[in-house]
């Protein structure tokens, strides 16, 4: 009796999972599905495509159907993105449990292959929602700062070390170093890659497609603004994250053969200046495009508290820095994509009701220079702001987030307010939508 009650049991495994891989065959897309890089260009079914795009690593949070989840706030913020024109969003894929007060909480992992589940079928619930509405993700697969756990939690768990947050102890180089260190631990790499293999080869749980198989993926992105070390990273230190990057990249396509491959990187500011080492970072055959990120604050180039005084040096700035790197594609014959820019409200306020006049100039900035490049049939393919903060509001009279807090696009790191974009920031909305128009005309 055993045996047939088994065989049954076996039969009926055997029998689902064959449905479960015909539906998905039936509905695997075709390499024209999937966004690639071809010369300078990405393409869409033989067409040109332009990311118009936003930042909201927290997209997989509020797409988990637990406590810290909040589904419908997810697809009132995607429907508003979607009006606003948004094809394209940056988010998060993986957080790690950190103990320092600058990071999210809860985290998905929360120690060496221990993830929590609700909140990874968060990404699949953010992942079934964007691609019914033919908005595409970048999802990135680590961070080099602290705010997501990142780098410096994966060799506090090897070292056993706590990690110095850099926002108490003000100290980011030797902050830099740790995190850098993580390319050179063969177990930090060993687990990393697990959490790769987890996260790529993953069926989603709402839709029973693989990401894999899923065309609204544009790429896969190793981590949030890697960098080769501090500021006084040496050539070995350079030589050791070129090969990180494409070890790294050759690993995913071995994965995932429909899906780019992209570094994070913020260009040359995140690349101790050196055109070389940016250059050769994006040089891999396995990292298919390349991505720079613009921060005029906090590199200095702008002062939020002398706004009239530092505007015209701070722009001028900003223009060079986007044109230099569409230069440098040019060399390296990849697509380009500014895939983070952000300035404060006026006077570095948070309030949601303050004013945003320089802001409104410094976007309109930043679209109108990139969108006469990418007309002009320059490297450049499209942009991502950081970040959209939509519905979100924080009720801290310090702006500082804590657990249960709204997640906004700005980071625990920073205060809630500072850089992302509130759906009552009427006049920042209507630059995004002229440009976003204007940037699908432009791929008719
Ligand atoms: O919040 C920051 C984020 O960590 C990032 N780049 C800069 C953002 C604003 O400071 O990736």
């Amino acid at each position: 009796m055993n045996k047939i009650i088994n065989l049954s049991i076996s039969l009926l495994l055997l029998f689902t999972t064959s449905v479960v891989f015909a539906v998905e065959q039936a509905s695997i897309a075709s390499k024209d599905d999937y966004i690639s890089a071809k010369g300078t260009n990405f393409l869409l079914k033989g067409k040109q495509y332009y990311v118009v795009g936003t930042n909201m690593w927290y997209g997989g949070y509020l797409g988990s159907s637990g406590k810290v989840g909040d589904r419908a706030r997810l697809v009132k913020e995607l429907d508003s993105l979607k009006l606003l024109g948004i094809n394209n969003i940056r988010v998060l894929a993986v957080s790690e449990k950190a103990e320092h007060n600058s990071a999210v909480r809860p985290a998905t992992t929360n120690g060496f292959g221990n993830h929590d589940e609700d909140l990874l079928a968060g990404l699949d619930f953010f992942m079934a929602e964007i691609a019914k509405r033919n908005i595409t993700a970048v999802i990135y697969l680590n961070n080099f700062w602290q705010w997501s756990g990142g780098m410096s939690q994966y060799m506090s768990w090897i070292t056993g070390k706590p990690v110095q947050d850099p926002n108490v102890t003000k100290d980011w180089e030797s902050f830099m170093q740790t995190s850098a260190s993580f390319y050179q631990s063969k177990k930090a790499q060993d687990e990393w890659r697990k959490t790769i293999k987890k996260i790529v080869t993953r069926v989603n749980t709402i839709t029973g497609k693989s990401y894999v198989n899923d065309p609204a993926i544009l790429s896969w992105q190793l981590a949030n603004e890697p960098r080769a070390g501090n500021w006084k990273a040496s050539e070995k230190d350079k030589a050791i994250y070129v090969k990180w990057i494409n070890d790294t990249a050759k690993y995913i396509h071995s994965l995932d053969p429909n899906h780019m491959v992209s570094t994070g990187s913020e260009g040359l500011m995140g690349s101790n200046g050196d055109e070389k080492l940016y250059s050769d970072a994006h040089s891999s055959p396995y990292i298919n495009y390349m991505t720079y990120h613009m921060w005029i604050r906090n590199w200095g180039w702008f002062d939020q508290k002398k706004p009239a005084e530092t505007w015209d040096a701070g722009v001028a700035k900003a223009k060079e820095y986007l044109n230099v790197h569409i230069d440098i594609a040019k060399k390296v014959n990849k697509p380009l994509v500014l895939e983070e820019f952000g300035l404060d409200r006026d006077f570095g306020a948070y309030d949601v009701k303050s004013t945003t006049h320089y802001r409104d100039n410094f976007y309109r900035m930043v679209f109108d220079t990139l969108y006469n490049r990418v007309k002009a049939g320059d490297p450049i393919v499209g942009y991502n702001f950081w970040a959209w903060n939509g519905s979100a509001r924080t009720t801290r009279s310090n702006y500082w987030w804590q657990s249960g807090d709204d997640f906004m696009g700005d980071p625990p790191q920073e205060e809630q307010g500072m850089y992302g974009i509130f759906d009552s920031d009427i006049s920042t909305i209507l630059i995004i939508k002229e440009y976003a128009d204007k940037m699908h005309a432009l791929a008719q």
